[in-house]
């Protein structure tokens, strides 16, 4: 039993330390949070760190000042790696740290299982639902801001329950954390509803690049990364609007591109039967779930552009 196997290796080391994904996300910090808040109740001593800084919008997230940046310090017993479906993706050498156990906690179906644990559960809608439920099957109460760092992990990895990952196992267990104390309002507004002058600027520019592809089948947004300091803006700010690309009548796939001289990233979206997540593996280091996924080409934009498309003309055929 998984639950058990976790218990019992927590149970019998000290020193943690919890990371995720780079470009951290809403999943991403609520889970590291919740995950550093059980960690401490047992009294263990916990770092976490992360190749990336919290994004200003989580930053109303109880002890997201605790969560620091590489470098890397010092020696740890065991490293928890949440909604990270392969160690690329840390952005640091998890091989540098000399841990004895490796907790793997994620939802990605591309997942390596490149733990000593592996709590891989694909049909999670995020892993602060698979901590939610390790908490109810450890009956571990916990205090309301726990309940309000699992309801973000959820809420922004069903895109504010508007993806098909939600349904009412998800709808109770958000309303549970409701009773529990999480503050549904303040959360929505926080993390959708507040932005910054040169946030919505960033937007409006990337907003001015949408075109159609294919036959109006792809729809692409673009955004240099120079645009985020050119206008005083966060690369976080530009988060959510690959959200936008696939709701285009027509489209099939969206995009936003994000790019510098030599390499261009591509946060893939697409409705219903087409996977991006497919898609996105056939570049190496690529993948995600079957609606949001992305990859890294190490190519100009324009080319980059050009092999994703060949990619994704065989898929639609
Ligand atoms: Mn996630």
């Amino acid at each position: 039993m998984i639950w058990n196997d976790l218990h019992s290796l927590i149970a019998s080391h000290n020193k943690f330390l919890i990371s995720s994904h780079m470009s951290l996300d809403g999943d991403s910090i609520g889970s590291q949070l919740a995950f550093y808040w059980y960690l401490n109740s047992l009294g263990k001593e916990v770092t976490i760190c992360n190749h990336d800084a919290v994004p200003a919008k989580f930053t109303f997230l109880h002890n997201s000042d605790k969560m620091t940046v590489l470098p890397l310090k010092g020696h740890y017993d065991v490293i928890v790696i949440l909604d990270c479906s392969n160690p690329g993706r840390l952005g640091w050498d998890i091989g540098s740290v000399s841990a004895s156990d490796i907790i793997n906690i994620d939802h990605h179906r591309d997942n390596t299982r490149f733990g000593t644990l592996n709590l891989v559960d694909t049909a999670a809608a995020a892993v602060g639902e698979i901590i939610y439920d390790h908490f109810l099957n450890c009956n571990i109460s916990f205090p309301h801001h726990v309940a309000e760092s699992l309801y973000t992990a959820i809420m922004t990895d069903t895109g504010g329950f508007r993806f098909s990952n939600t349904n009412s196992r998800i709808l109770k267990k958000c309303a549970d954390l409701a009773d529990k104390g999480a503050d549904c309002a303040k959360i929505y507004e926080k993390v959708y509803a507040s932005h910054s002058p040169n946030a919505l600027l960033l937007q409006a520019r990337i907003w001015s690049t949408l075109h159609f592809l294919l036959d109006g089948r792809v729809c692409v947004m673009e955004m240099p990364y120079s645009l985020v300091d050119e206008l005083g803006a966060q690369l976080s700010d530009s988060e959510g609007m690959s959200d936008y690309t696939s709701t285009a009548e027509g489209v099939y796939v969206g995009m936003l591109v994000k790019h510098n001289e030599n390499q261009t990233h591509l946060s893939l979206r697409s409705k219903g039967r087409i996977d991006v997540g497919k898609i996105a593996q056939k570049i190496p280091g690529g993948g995600g779930h079957s609606n949001a996924a992305g990859c890294t080409i190490n190519l100009p934009y324009t080319q980059a552009l050009q092999k994703m498309l060949s990619i994704i003309e065989k898929e639609l055929q």
